[in-house]
């Protein structure tokens, strides 16, 4: 029992992890995020691809065999997509174009997913916009 039970409560505790910090961060802040450290070289990210408008770099806790974060450099107000007006077109279409060019760096051949969690519902933890682009594994339908 003592084996199950703490099973039990590591499965749930990772689960939790990530629902109580999406549900923890401010949706509508545009303060400064992790990610700005990351541009601004202040902290180290395993940078795969630099512009002068996108950053991707390997995510912290990959999700994947592949799992890399592209971000815009400039914020603009964009914390998550919901945030997203006419102005920001270019750099959407910049970051999904730039997901295809990272994912054939990474000889993702056989197919990847790009997924943008928005919001509490969508589990997002931090509120800079970011595409996570996730290969090498077989994908399931529907995510959890
Ligand atoms: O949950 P959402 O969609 O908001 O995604 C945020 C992602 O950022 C998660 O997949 C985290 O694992 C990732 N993350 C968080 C940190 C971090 C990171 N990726 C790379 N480097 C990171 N550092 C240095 N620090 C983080 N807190």
């Amino acid at each position: 029992i003592a084996v199950l039970t703490s099973h039990f409560t590591t499965t749930m505790s990772s689960e939790k992890e990530s629902a109580l910090a999406a549900a923890a961060a401010p949706p509508s802040a545009d303060s400064p995020t992790i990610f700005d450290k990351i541009i601004n070289k202040e902290i180290p990210a395993k940078v795969v691809y630099e512009d002068d408008k996108v950053l991707a770099f390997r995510d912290i806790a990959p999700q994947a065999p592949t799992h890399i974060l592209l971000i815009p450099k400039v914020k603009d107000g964009l914390t998550g997509l919901s945030k997203a007006e006419e102005r920001h077109c270019e750099i959407l279409g910049q970051l999904l174009y730039t997901a295809k060019l990272v994912a054939k760096l990474e000889g993702l051949e056989d197919g990847f997913r790009v997924v943008i969690n928005e919001g509490p519902n969508g589990c997002q933890s931090v509120y800079h916009l970011h595409v996570h682009l996730l290969g090498g594994r077989q994908m399931n339908w529907p995510p959890g």
